[in-house]
């Protein structure tokens, strides 16, 4: 069932309310933005997505190299294109993304009207490991910073990478912290005993599959003793892959997590699991149906429709309100009500 209650005025933020940051490209998606307080202000690391402007007969897509931005271009009518997915491009064996993805920041004061503030400008990749691009921040708040956990794509490799900020002016980089093919990753909020804690989503594409893990850490930099917590289960709306959204909400309960399933099909619905207060390996529950499916027109259609997605939520009292991409174009937000999730994994609770 689905609970979330979509804000009137979504998408909040769409590709023509930015400007390209890069010379001659145009915005085709906003996606899944991480999200934080920053003194009285609401901010959004929002993943942006730019490419050429496109010709008819060609695809063109930019990479980043030690000199900058690179187009490569293909003939669409090259019998080694495969152009079936909109995010990627398959020629002879390599794969490369249609779009390069770099994070931007929007601030609001009211958490519905979102502009940019020219103090903090744009984070692109920077390293080798980072060449097709920076993609999904999750941004967690703990004591003594934010941190924030994003995707690194490269020909190489999909991994997560750190930073930690303090002010989102100055970030340190931390490198690669889960190795590839490694996603999703979001970070609780705070220690458990002495151990940072963390989700991430490995893939084993032969044994196993593409499912949520646990892991502890005593510097959130080095990781070990990885569990995994959660598997797609069949005919569900998590049939295919899961991973983490934000970090989890502590709750008297249990952790809470907000994750994302989706089906063979790529259809992307939010689901919710409660975990253990002292060991958050253990699952106390995990919702039979989605809590949030993509109803809207602006879920269905657009870059990659039938798709809602988040990595970012605010947390005021009982009120969730989470911010997410809607067809991998759009940012759109809703409301939802803790309880009223603590109560549909109430009646879903494993024994
Ligand atoms: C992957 C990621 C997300 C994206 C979904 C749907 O999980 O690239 O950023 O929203 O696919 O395309």
């Amino acid at each position: 069932m689905d609970i979330a209650k979509r804000n009137h005025l979504n998408p909040i933020l769409k590709p023509s309310d930015f400007k390209p940051a890069i010379e001659d490209m145009e915005i085709a998606c906003l996606l899944n933005p991480g999200v934080f307080r920053l003194k009285d202000r609401v901010g959004l690391v929002i993943r942006v997505a730019e490419r050429p402007t496109q010709k008819i007969d060609k695809i063109s897509f930019p990479i980043y190299t030690a000199k900058g931005f690179w187009v490569m271009e293909f003939d669409k009518d090259d019998p080694d294109l495969d152009m079936s997915d909109p995010r990627v491009i398959m020629y002879k064996g390599q794969n490369y993304l249609t779009t390069l993805s770099y994070l931007r920041f929007a601030f609001s004061e009211d958490g519905v009207h979102f502009t940019e503030d020219e103090n903090y400008p744009p984070i692109f990749g920077s390293r080798e490991l980072e060449s097709f691009g920076i993609e999904d921040c999750r941004v967690s708040t703990l004591e003594d910073a934010y941190y924030l956990t994003f995707t690194e794509v490269s020909p190489v490799a999909v991994g997560v990478g750190l930073m930690t900020t303090k002010d989102f002016k100055y970030f340190d980089h931390k490198g690669m912290i889960f190795p590839p093919h490694n996603k999703d990753c979001a970070l609780f909020e705070e220690k458990i005993g002495d151990r940072y804690y963390a989700f991430h989503r490995p893939s084993s594409p032969e044994l196993g599959g593409n499912y949520i893990w646990l892991a502890e850490s005593p510097d959130c930099i080095h990781w070990g003793n990885h569990q995994c917590v959660a598997t797609t289960r069949e005919e569900h709306f998590d049939s295919a892959r899961l991973g983490a959204g934000a970090a989890p909400i502590k709750t008297s309960e249990g952790w809470l997590e907000i994750y994302h399933g989706a089906t063979a099909e790529n259809r992307y619905c939010l689901g919710a699991m409660l975990l253990d207060l002292e060991n958050p390996a253990k699952v106390l529950a995990r919702t039979e149906n989605p809590i949030m499916e993509p109803i809207a027109p602006y879920e269905q259609t657009g870059f990659f429709g039938n798709v809602v997605f988040t990595n970012g939520h605010l947390v005021d009292g009982d009120k969730l309100t989470i911010y997410y991409g809607a067809s991998d174009e759009v940012i759109c937000m809703a409301e939802l009500s803790i309880s009223e999730i603590l109560n549909i994994l109430k009646s879903n609770r494993q024994s």
